[in-house]
């Protein structure tokens, strides 16, 4: 997801990293990068330009803030300014005393019968009561279809051929009241393929449905033509909401969500792939920081934080000075693993070279295979790997399951780290670590 902006933007944030001094000229095409970059993905020239404006105005007029490096400070402010365009945070919250009813409308195959089955999903993994209503009685199938994506949820879909759409879902309403749900799902047809006769009918049927939650579903193929559907839209309920989907598939999901953000009217949902469970609730600072390349830093600064106190300063002495025993690199891996998988962590630093997901996999594999191993040591073993000769490696290997060439390319691995660890004595710890690496300061 993302992958075309993500890269334009992280190697504008690396070029900047890369400079020597930054100046008001570096800054300035650092902006003018971004704009570049923004525009290829198919972000709205306006919104490209207030943006650029704002950040070119607060680097140049604020200075650093003291511990932070001017460059620190640009990608700081940049990804302030874009969660900003994302627009705020809206998460639907239905009560539980009362039966909640969500209207699903959207033009011609955007994909709200999809999104239908992946709500009731989501609801129903946080404990609601949960039906669907299909009030497509437009387009053949349309019911089998819905039935088929709710049995995988599963929940049970109330439908009746040859009926208006609007007597449909009333219905609908009326059966799962009478059971008790909390929340109704109503899925409509799209046979329009332009915006004002879809939001003619939508209001019709809002007017005979009376839903709580109107959500306009926009495909994330058309980039910032959201703009139109999503102001359109918003102008027309008081109730709504807008889920963008089909982000795995396009380049052009940013400029989809800052133009549907830019309309004022809240993103609550994306869809990011054609699975029952591909669906996030949207949150415009975590989405910003993926687009840049850095997930939620923050976040992760703050893990980062809470492991480096599990680590005694005994340890650390021990590891600097070039005194690492395989526990402590044991102690290590472990606490990577506390952070989160491999891909995840690399998404989350900017300006961090990109490693093919075959390779990551390759490392994750490494690491489980290498506790594995050391599991299979005795303590004395792990305090001093020179007690590892070739009888003791052979039974090392046969105790986990592993060859004795993995074996040693552990203890080869564990030597280098060793060394490194050594080299990187001046270093704060992990913290230190990781702001050199997401910064590159
Ligand atoms: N890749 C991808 N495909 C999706 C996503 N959501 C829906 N689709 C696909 O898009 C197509 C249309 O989805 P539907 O859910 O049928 O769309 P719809 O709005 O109900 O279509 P109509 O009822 O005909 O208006 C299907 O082939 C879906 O599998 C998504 O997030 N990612
Ligand atoms: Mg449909």
């Amino acid at each position: 997801m993302f992958d075309k902006i993500r890269e334009g933007l992280q190697s504008a944030i690396k070029r900047l990293l890369d400079r020597d001094v930054v100046d008001e000229a570096a800054i300035k095409e650092f902006v003018r990068d971004i704009q570049r970059e923004m525009i290829q993905a198919d972000v709205n020239v306006k919104i490209v330009y207030q943006l650029s404006k704002d950040v070119e105005n607060r680097l140049l007029a604020e200075k650093a803030k003291p511990g932070i490096s001017i460059k620190e400070q640009a990608i700081t402010v940049l990804y302030d300014e874009m969660s900003k365009i994302m627009g705020g945070q809206a998460q639907v919250i239905p009560p539980k005393n009362k039966m909640y009813t969500v209207l699903l409308v959207g033009i011609q195959g955007s994909g709200k019968t999809t999104f239908a089955a992946k709500l009731a999903r989501y609801f129903t993994k946080k404990g609601y009561k949960v039906g669907l209503v299909c009030a497509d009685v437009f387009r053949p199938g349309a019911y089998e279809q819905l039935k088929t994506m709710a049995d995988r949820v599963p929940v049970e879909v109330f439908g009746n051929k040859g009926k208006d759409a609007v007597k449909v879902a009333r219905e609908g309403k009326e059966y799962f009241k009478a059971k008790g749900l909390d929340i109704v799902i109503v899925d409509t047809a799209g046979r329009h393929k332009e915006e004002k006769s879809l939001l003619d009918e939508m209001k019709q049927i809002e007017n005979g449905v009376s839903p709580d939650l109107a959500l306009l579903v926009i495909d994330g193929t058309i980039g910032q033509q959201a703009f139109s559907q999503a102001d359109a839209f918003a102008k027309a309920t008081k109730v709504g909401g807008i889920v963008v989907t089909k982000l795995d598939g396009t380049a052009k999901g940013g400029g989809a969500l800052a133009a549907a953000a830019a309309t004022g009217a809240k993103i609550m949902f994306v869809s990011t792939g054609e699975r029952i469970d591909d669906l996030e609730e949207f949150s415009p600072t975590r989405f910003a920081g993926r687009i840049l390349g850095m997930g939620d830093i923050q976040g992760l600064i703050e893990r980062v934080k809470s492991l480096e106190t599990e680590v005694d300063s005994e340890t650390t002495r021990r590891i600097t000075s070039g005194k690492m025993t395989l526990d402590d690199f044991a102690t290590q891996l472990e606490q990577m693993g506390k952070l989160g998988p491999l891909q995840k962590i690399m998404e989350m630093m900017p300006g961090l070279p990109k490693i093919e997901d075959a390779s990551l996999k390759q490392m994750e594999n490494n690491l489980v295979k290498w506790k594995a191993i050391m599991k299979s040591m005795t303590a004395e073993e792990r305090k001093d790997v020179s007690l590892l000769g070739s009888s003791r490696i052979r039974r090392i290997a046969y105790g986990s399951g592993v060859t004795e060439k993995e074996v040693k390319e552990l203890l080869n691995r564990f030597e280098q780290m060793k060394k490194m660890m050594k080299s990187a004595k001046k270093m704060r710890f992990n913290r230190d670590l990781l702001r050199q690496m997401s910064a590159g300061a």
